[in-house]
């Protein structure tokens, strides 16, 4: 299997999720991960589209089957090497894979525009990103209140155990600093953050693509980094019309 990813909440996703699975006992011995720049664009260039059309990471190839979107990846993986990150009875499996849908389909376009806007969008009128600003943040504080309710009385997610759900939703909430999504003083989200990032097959993950003393603090030169790069994918004249990489 061929892994192409990058250090980013999406990516770091999967590579956490490979981590667990080690830690569960599949030792993924056929696992290659190759790093992607998505800095200098090269997940618009045809060997990144034949994996991941949507020129996105993560992307991964298990021989000629080419699977994209970071929780399909976790769900497909979840299948292929059994484990308690993903039940395998009908009303358990759909208990955590509400969740992943969840934050597939609001956390993380919610948090990841919220980012674009506070840190990325540097091309765009502060008067022009103040209303897409104000509702990211509100609907990223809702979230993160659903999150915070849903974790009453339970260690993850779903319960005793760490899930899927908890691998999807973990990558973007601990980026609230770099995101600017506060979530000290909403109830048990801090406890979850630090019980999960406790976690060896987690800190393994985390460290995909950054070195070790920079898995928890970026370094200023990292940040100005990120933000430079962010900034070039958020830019809005980034495509300019083209399909680039397509053959
Ligand atoms: N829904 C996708 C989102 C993937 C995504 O947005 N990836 C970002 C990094 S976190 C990326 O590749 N950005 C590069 C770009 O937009 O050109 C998933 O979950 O896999």
């Amino acid at each position: 299997m061929r892994l192409l990813t990058a250090p980013t909440p999406n990516g770091w996703k999967v590579s956490i999720m490979v981590e667990e699975l080690r830690e569960a006992g599949h030792p993924l011995a056929d696992l290659e991960v190759h790093y992607v720049n998505i800095m200098k664009g090269e997940q618009f260039e045809p060997a990144f589209t034949r994996v991941g059309p949507n020129q996105k990471i993560p992307a991964l190839a298990d021989g000629d089957f080419c699977l994209m979107e970071s929780c399909a990846i976790l769900e497909y993986l979840a299948d292929k090497f059994p484990s308690r990150l993903l039940p395998q009875t009908l009303e358990a499996r759909f208990e955590v894979l509400q969740w992943v849908y969840w934050q597939a389909a609001n956390v993380g376009p919610v948090f990841g525009n919220k980012l674009s806007y506070t840190r990325y969008m540097d091309d765009v009128d502060p008067a022009a990103k103040a209303h897409p600003l104000e509702r990211f943040a509100t609907e990223a504080q809702r979230l993160m209140g659903v999150l915070s309710r849903r974790l009453a009385g339970r260690d993850y997610v779903c319960g005793d155990e760490l899930t899927l759900a908890d691998i999807a939703l973990y990558p973007w909430v601990r980026g609230w600093k770099w995101s600017k999504i506060p979530i000290p003083g909403i109830p048990h989200l801090e406890d979850w953050v630090e019980r999960v990032r406790a976690r060896p097959g987690v800190g393994r993950g985390l460290a995909y693509g950054v070195p070790k003393a920079e898995i928890d603090q970026w370094s200023e030169a990292r940040k100005a980094q990120v933000a430079a790069s962010g900034s070039k994918i958020a830019a809005t004249e980034n495509l300019d019309g083209r399909e680039p990489g397509v053959e």
